[in-house]
């Protein structure tokens, strides 16, 4: 496709947005969180939504749900069925209040994940006991794992019907746990942690880096997280049961500047990264890093958090010495990847993030030409945060290299790419055409349909979608049809109408389940 077809098709899109049907409600979505609200979930990583749902339809949602578990044989779940037993719940998902913070946060054109599930707690009969049921985790993914980003691309939306009063089993959280790469030093094990009660609240055990927990109590509520948050549920000592209804989000858009928005300020350096990161300027106050040596102690902080804001400051330490960041950095991220399993996705070296702010492209792309893959998996994912498109043709390469995790970081790292800068389109869907219509790995299909969605709506992108809208994997059909259903054309109308045929829910009263 010439870059003019694809401009041109930009620009009817973008006409489309503003005057078109969704037009005027999408430019009213994008502004609606306040920036308090919006520092709220960048720091706690989570954020109620007000639902304009009356009292009546959160009880109808939750009878439907009891009537549901009480019919199913015991144990059983309908997982990624649940929305056509339980329609009401398009009422949450369709809440304006629900699609505008969405929007504020994960960007216009989200996409809802085919994953949902109704997370039951049923009463423990003999547990009086207010702590938790379930270890505090970090959810992995529908099924298989994506790149963690501390950038908002993928949310999770509790949804729970009901009152929840803590001895009902509420879900808690660990506020800020998700811009840790852990929750504890150990890996996440699956004994439940100790938490005690005090006036100020909960708090975990200490082999947890935040200690802090909040519970999430109270009326109906529908709560945003940010995908890493740590989370769990709690023991449920009443006599009835507690459902959370959970959605997930992806971004398909990257956010664009915002010079009509004002401008924020934050002490802390990965919040002034995040702000940025969603096209804000941000100034970021206090003491600005002075010396390396203490920036370089800070950077291999047994505290995390302490680590963390370090890899954010490391574009203010490379002003003055450029080198010796540069190197200090490499050394972590060597250092990092030395636990790094085979194939790995979900623990790329968080240092990385350091070369990113200082935009240290050329050690990046010596980096993406190593043969060790853990570093080449970094190297992907760095170069997608960056946006590089000088990266496109090598990273296209890696999409057949033997190793599974640096195949899935250049898919995903490709998608940001292509979504940022549009470039070189047509060679990356040719290469993905090839690659989907090769690959026997459902997820790495899943993966490209994921980076294809990311690049937008593009007609060239119509034949792959068609192929996927019947794959056999029912996560890579629902991504498929669920693009091709933003596309106003009659080719990818017939191509959904089938599979969606073939998928039909049929609501029996007779013989209902
Ligand atoms: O049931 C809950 O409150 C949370 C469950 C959950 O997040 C999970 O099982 O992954
Ligand atoms: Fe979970």
């Amino acid at each position: 496709m010439t870059d003019f077809v694809y401009y041109y098709k930009q620009e009817q899109f973008l006409l489309n947005l503003l005057f078109g049907r969704h037009g005027n409600e999408m430019s009213e979505l994008q502004n609606s969180l306040t920036d308090d609200q919006i520092s709220k979930f960048l720091t706690d990583g989570y954020l109620d939504v007000e639902l304009n749902l009356d009292p009546m339809e959160h009880s109808s949602i939750y009878f439907e749900t009891d009537r549901l578990f009480q019919t199913l044989r015991q144990g059983a779940n309908p997982h990624n069925n649940i929305v056509p037993m339980v329609p009401n719940l398009y009422d949450v998902l369709n809440d304006v209040n629900v699609k505008s913070a969405l929007t504020s946060l994960v960007g216009p054109n989200y996409l809802l994940h085919p994953h949902r599930h109704c997370h039951t707690n049923f009463p423990k009969k003999h547990n009086s006991k207010v702590g938790m049921l379930q270890p505090f985790h970090k959810d992995g993914h529908a099924h298989r794992p994506r790149p963690r980003h501390r950038e908002p691309r993928w949310l999770i939306l509790f949804y729970s019907p009901q009152d929840t009063p803590l001895h009902r089993g509420p879900t808690a959280v660990i506020p800020g746990s998700h811009l840790l790469r852990q929750l504890a030093a150990e890996q996440e094990s699956r004994t439940l942690p100790s938490m005690t009660y005090a006036q100020e609240g909960f708090t975990t055990d200490s082999s947890f880096y935040i200690s802090e927990v909040k519970p999430l109590t109270g009326a109906p509520r529908a709560v945003l997280c940010h995908f890493d948050l740590g989370h769990g549920a709690m023991v449920n000592s009443s006599v009835l049961p507690r459902y959370v209804h959970k959605f997930v989000v992806m971004r398909t858009e990257e956010p664009t500047p915002r010079p009509d928005l004002s401008a924020v300020h934050t002490t802390d350096p990965i919040h002034a990264h995040l702000w940025e990161w969603l096209g804000r300027t941000c100034e970021l106050r206090g003491n600005p890093v002075a010396d390396i040596n203490e920036w370089s102690n800070r950077l291999e902080s047994a505290n995390p958090i302490e680590s963390a804001r370090a890899i954010y400051e490391s574009q203010f330490v490379a002003m003055s010495d450029y080198d010796g960041a540069i190197e200090i950095l490499e050394a972590q991220v060597a250092r990092e990847l030395s636990g790094y399993s085979d194939n790995e996705v979900l623990n790329t070296a968080d240092s990385v993030n350091g070369l990113v702010k200082i935009g240290a492209f050329d050690r990046l792309h010596s980096m993406l030409n190593s043969d060790v893959p853990a570093l080449v998996a970094t190297a992907a994912y760095g170069l997608g945060q960056l946006r590089d498109a000088i990266a496109l043709p090598k990273l296209r390469e890696l999409i057949d290299h033997p190793n599974n995790g640096v195949v899935r970081h250049a898919i995903s790292a490709i998608g940001i790419i292509s979504s940022a800068t549009h470039a070189e389109l047509q060679d990356t869907l040719d290469a993905f055409a090839r690659k989907f219509d090769e690959e026997a790995d459902w997820d790495i299909r899943l993966f490209i349909v994921q980076a294809v969605i990311r690049m937008g709506i593009l007609d060239d992108a119509m034949p792959l979608l068609c192929r996927a809208a019947s794959d056999e994997n029912a996560y890579v059909n629902s991504f498929a049809i669920e693009q091709l259903c933003r596309f106003d054309t009659d080719v990818a109308r017939q191509a959904v109408i089938e599979p969606l045929r073939r998928q039909r829910w049929f609501p029996d009263p007779v013989f209902a389940i």
